[in-house]
């Protein structure tokens, strides 16, 4: 890499809310060289700056915005990560969510809002032009999290970028999320919760800044070039009219759509809840600042309003519930929106419910299919009301620790964080990829499923875990620290090396991909320290999925009688684990974290564990 940083301020605003302070951070510049910004700047100031073992609910807690150097600059940029120790986790938690707020940070001077402590009263962080204000949100408290970013609008202008968080976040729901734009949610490891537990109901920006970047003029070609490049790829037409909706029909016709809490990987009503069922009732198209190739797509719900969505929204609030009905999961999807749920862990939660009632493990009767049970246990989650409500607000893990019996094997979750939309019964890499994934069981950090459905999916080998790794570099390394939309690359084939003429146009800095790769194996391997920093030990266990995928073979479809094979599962674990440079407990050697720049950690990691060479 050669040195000459722009792109970054390499300032964060920094707001303590029990101080009721805020002051301007000048983060080293080694923090942008090995990190660069996004996930890999939150991760840091994590491991630096909480306190170990730390409350995820307390005011040690810290919240990380970090936009990264491409934050506004290029092809769909208009993104932020949101980061923080997790409270359905108690790891390293981080969501990356579209909107205005980002762009308005950047255009304010600053690379990121570092949140610590706790504000007294409900308070807001108003950022404008390098100037941050802490104000009241006792109006606001209370209020979702839709109209929460309205009112915020009335006050401070139409063009302020505004995330909040709904009930959910305020009543410390540990999978809330925050909300932007009416329908852009993040951070499904309950960051709105932390938000909720420091008081702070919502952030806004707006500046006139111009971030200093190295050759304006060669940034801006770019931009206008890249635009075009997306705009004129092959299935751009197709995706603006289905988006990731198209999704459903694929993942019917490959078994691997979640159904009944994910007994199955096919759904009878599936076409009622899919992508032409959507655009049959579709009224709009809204996307992330920036965006050259808009996702959003609008249905009217069966109560007249607008919901957004998503393929994991409607799969998890659909097919995995039993919901045929495309206006009934809209209904519920808006409920999450308005609340501040993820919809992902939310429709987790409630099929856990109805399985629970099934087999009789809770009093309540929940029946497959009841949409409005769901939307009234939604609601309930949000606000902790009743047993049932208080109960899956903690998230399945620890609602099937309560409820006992055998539902240990049934709770759809990796390390506490509920799986997302793509059985496994017949997908090893994909469980793999859910095993390791440093939030979690989010397919984020590597969507593998579509390569091995093409390529066999029913192999355990060395090339599942290879592809495995160099889709967490590229996902959940690059994307994640630049800060950009990953869809232009996975969907329209968009060709990766765009980044480093981009990265190079922005920051004056040469990288290679494979230099990328290194910095992105140091995120990662920064994210497993502070994992285990935090729990006090590690075993493979905690990367391996729920026995349902292992034990109870599918019923229905092409692939009844498929399910995964735990001591093949279990190679490939350690096969990843050699790969990365960890012993086969999954705890980074020494030498690894040496080469990685990681030092730094190794006192403290030796106070919980022994560390293999
Ligand atoms: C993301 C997760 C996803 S992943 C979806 S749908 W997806 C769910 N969306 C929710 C929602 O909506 N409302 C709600 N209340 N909860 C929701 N929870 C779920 O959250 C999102 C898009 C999508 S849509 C995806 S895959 C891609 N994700 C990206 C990513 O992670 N990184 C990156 N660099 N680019 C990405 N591009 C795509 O962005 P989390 P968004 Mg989201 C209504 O944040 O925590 O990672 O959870 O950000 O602006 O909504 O865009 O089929
Ligand atoms: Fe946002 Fe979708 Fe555009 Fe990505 S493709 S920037 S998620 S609207």
């Amino acid at each position: 890499m050669v040195l000459g940083l722009k792109g970054l301020w390499g300032r964060a605003l920094w707001v303590d809310l029990s101080r009721r302070e805020s002051r301007v951070w000048e983060y080293p510049v080694e923090y942008a060289l090995d990190y660069v910004g996004g996930r890999g700047l939150a991760a840091r100031i994590l491991w630096d700056f909480m306190p170990a073992g730390a409350d995820p609910l307390g005011p040690e807690n810290i919240l990380v915005f970090a936009a990264g150097p491409l934050t506004g600059l290029a092809v769909n940029s208009g993104k932020i990560v949101v980061a923080a120790k997790s409270p359905l986790t108690g790891g390293y938690g981080d969501g990356n969510i579209g909107s205005h707020f980002g762009i308005g940070l950047r255009k304010s001077g600053f690379d990121s809002l570092i949140v610590s402590g706790r504000a007294s009263k409900p308070s807001y962080i108003y950022i404008e032009d390098g100037e941050a204000h802490i104000l009241s949100a006792e109006a606001l408290w209370g209020s979702n999290a839709v109209d929460c970013e309205r009112r915020i609008k009335e006050v401070h202008g139409k063009s302020v970028g505004v995330i909040c968080i709904g009930p959910a976040g305020e009543n410390l729901v540990k999978y809330s999320v925050v909300i932007s734009q009416a329908g852009r949610a993040g951070g499904r490891p309950g960051i709105g919760a932390v938000m909720g537990s420091k008081r702070l109901k919502a952030v806004a920006a707006v500046g006139s800044m111009d971030v200093p970047v190295a050759d304006p003029r060669e940034t801006r070609r770019l931009y206008v070039e890249a635009f075009k490049d997306v705009k004129g790829r092959e299935g751009y037409g197709f995706w603006v009219r289905q988006g990731t909706m198209m999704t459903i029909e694929w993942s019917q016709t490959a078994s691997v759509l979640p159904t009944y809490n994910f007994k199955e990987g096919v759904f009878e009503g599936y076409r009622m809840i899919d992508g032409y069922s959507m655009e049959a009732s579709k009224v709009d198209l809204r996307s992330c600042p920036v965006c050259a190739m808009p996702c959003g797509n609008v249905v009217i719900d069966s109560e007249g309003r607008e919901a957004e969505l998503d393929y994991e929204n409607v799969a998890m609030l659909g097919s995995n519930l039993g919901i045929a009905h495309l206006g009934h999961v809209a209904r519920i999807n808006r409920v999450a929106d308005e609340m501040g749920l993820d919809t992902i862990s939310l429709g987790a939660s409630i099929a856990f419910a109805m399985e629970a009632s099934e087999r009789k493990l809770v009093g309540e009767r929940l029946e497959w299919g009841d949409y409005k049970a769901a939307e009234s246990l939604a609601r309930d989650i949000a606000y902790r009301r009743g047993p049932l409500g208080s109960l899956l607000a903690e998230g399945v893990k620890a609602a099937s620790e309560k409820i006992g019996g055998d539902s240990r094997d049934w709770a759809m979750h990796v390390k506490g964080l509920e799986i997302s939309a793509y059985d496994c019964h017949a997908a090893p890499a994909m469980a793999l990829a859910y095993g390791t994934s440093p939030i979690g069981a989010h397919h984020k950090d590597a969507w593998i499923i579509a390569w091995e459905v093409r390529t066999g999916r029913h192999e355990y080998s060395e090339a599942k875990v290879d592809k495995l790794i160099e889709l967490q570099r590229i996902r959940g390394g690059i994307f994640e620290t630049l800060v950009a939309c990953r869809f232009p690359w996975v969907e329209l084939g968009f060709n990766l090396e765009w980044y480093p003429k981009i990265f190079k146009a922005v920051t004056g800095m040469t990288i290679t991909l494979e230099e990328y790769y290194e910095i992105a194996d140091r995120i990662y391997t920064l994210i497993r320290a502070l994992w285990i920093r935090e729990h006090g030990t590690w075993n493979p266990q905690m990367d391996t999925p729920p026995a349902r995928w292992f034990k109870q073979p599918l019923t229905k479809g092409p692939l009844a009688g498929s399910k995964l094979d735990p001591e093949k599962y279990q190679w490939m674990l350690q096969k990843y684990y050699e790969k990365k440079g960890w012993d086969e407990r999954g705890i980074p050697r020494k030498t690894t974290l040496r080469k990685l720049k990681l030092e730094y950690t190794i006192q403290e990691l030796e106070k919980r564990v022994t560390l293999a060479e």
